[in-house]
């Protein structure tokens, strides 16, 4: 973080009102300085210096974007650039974002606050900025050609609103929308509550990320910006496991994770070793009365969820989407299932002819986590992340939520991996199994066994080597 402090000593006021329109140049000197960002490491959360307090959030693998305060109004200063982000180590895809990184940086505000957003384009194309999920005026909502005209290249708008409720949100352009998203550019934004507020509860820790996805054929870096439904990365924050921080609380913590999905399908996320209620959605805050405990819960198109329990199991706990196809990075989506096949006879033959061909996937997939495969230059391997037992074969969108006993309030470093009290890890058994029971009936009276024909049925069964329409 070179240059948040300039940032938050930077002179010179805006005079005037300014509504959402381009700006002169003489206002442009008075714009404040853009604060950028050239790491994708998780920032500790940014303490208000000024206006009202709040407990700040922390983004993972961002950071919150500081304001200035002008006459009593919180000055923000955006700027669509493109950007090249790590998105794992090893591995740079050249993205769209705002102020050096995809995402963006996350706003925060507090209820009531008066907010000044200078969004300057640098983009080659126009753009807009839409303030997803927000109470505001419709000038300010920016969507290009409905409610403003496009931001052009070299343009800067201001967009001015008062954050009129507490709750989760998020922005994105609304202007040559799928490509923008599609390269990378959204952010988060959370606007904390005034007061105390009797459905929104303190907490120890308060972790946001947005869901997102990108298609990035692997040996290249630009993301393809046609693909509607079959992407092949599918990323926290435009990071993918295990370029993902992992989530680090104290033992007995009040923890809120808060997740918005601007991915193209749904999420359904879960959390090993604990329960969790979902206290808020889109439109805030949910009553009491709805919240119910559970360990998965979807979070769907252009939505917003939070989630809050207490960890109170210490240990290195799995957080990831559902999708199993969501946990792995790029990778040849034509790959037949050949479980069961023997394959020995058939590569010698094919060997003759290509010499460097190999056989993938005939005991499953999971030499894949460990296979000293030659991969193009920057690509990110499909399923990795060393763990204290090895490869723990996963990709996408995966992390881990690490709970200690002794990690101090307000540390969000990341500890050694969990030290396993003496007999509580699965082990390999010395010596035989126990027999195993079988279901060794014909059917019950409710269903009794039919006659099988004589002749033996054959049954070829190929996974169809393409068609992803259902993610
Ligand atoms: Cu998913």
């Amino acid at each position: 973080m070179t240059n948040r402090r300039n940032f938050l000593s930077g002179a010179g006021a805006i005079t005037g009102a300014i509504a959402a329109a381009s700006v002169s140049k003489v206002a442009m000197a008075a714009l404040p300085e853009p604060v950028t960002q050239t790491t994708p490491n998780t920032m500790p959360p940014l303490i208000p210096s000024n206006g009202r307090a709040y407990n700040p959030v922390v983004t993972l693998n961002g950071w919150t974007l500081p304001w200035r305060l002008n006459n009593g109004v919180k000055e923000f200063h955006l700027v669509a650039e493109p950007v090249v982000r790590e998105m794992a180590p090893g591995f740079k895809a050249n993205l769209w974002g705002y102020n050096g990184q995809s995402p963006g940086p996350t706003i925060e505000v507090v209820e009531g606050d008066r907010v000044r957003i200078f969004v300057t384009n640098k983009l080659p194309e126009h753009t807009s900025v839409h303030w997803h999920g927000q109470r505001l005026p419709n000038g300010m909502d920016g969507v290009s050609g409905l409610t403003q005209p496009p931001i052009k290249p070299g343009k800067t708008f201001v967009y001015e609103f008062v954050a009129r409720r507490p709750g989760t949100f998020m922005y994105h352009p609304h202007a040559d929308e799928m490509t923008q998203m599609a390269m990378g550019m959204m952010g988060f934004w959370v606007t904390h509550p005034k007061a105390e507020h009797p459905l929104i509860d303190k907490v120890d820790r308060d972790f946001v990320f947005l869901l997102n996805a990108y298609d990035v054929e692997p040996g290249s870096a630009t993301p393809k910006i046609m693909t509607m439904l079959d992407f092949n990365l599918w990323s926290w924050n435009s990071r993918i496991f295990p370029g993902i921080d992992s989530l680090n609380v104290r033992l007995n913590d009040k923890v809120r994770i808060r997740i918005g999905n601007l991915t193209m399908t749904n999420h359904p996320m879960h959390l090993h070793g604990h329960e969790f209620l979902v206290t808020g959605t889109d439109g805030g805050p949910t009553p009491k009365s709805t919240r119910h405990y559970e360990v998965t819960t979807d979070v769907a198109v252009g939505q917003m969820r939070q989630l809050e329990f207490v960890a109170d199991e210490e240990g290195d706990w799995a957080f990831h989407c559902h999708k199993s196809h969501h946990t792995m990075n790029a990778m040849g989506h034509d790959v037949p299932t050949l479980i069961g096949l023997d394959h020995k006879d058939m590569v010698k033959q094919i060997t003759n002819l290509v010499p460097d061909y190999m056989v993938m996937g005939e005991r499953g997939m999971a030499d894949m986590g460990e296979m000293e495969m030659p991969i193009p230059d920057n690509t990110a391997r499909m399923m990795t992340g060393e763990g204290p037992f090895g490869s723990v074969e996963m990709g996408g969108m995966f992390s881990v939520v690490k709970v200690r006993k002794n990690q101090e309030a307000g540390d969000y470093s990341n500890p050694a991996w969990f030290k396993h009290p003496k007999g509580t890890v699965a082990y390999e058994l010395d010596g035989p199994p126990p027999e195993t029971s079988r279901q060794r009936d014909a059917g019950a009276a409710a269903m009794p066994a039919r006659n099988m024909p004589a002749k033996n049925i054959e049954v070829q069964v190929r996974k169809p080597a393409s068609g992803h329409a259902g993610h």
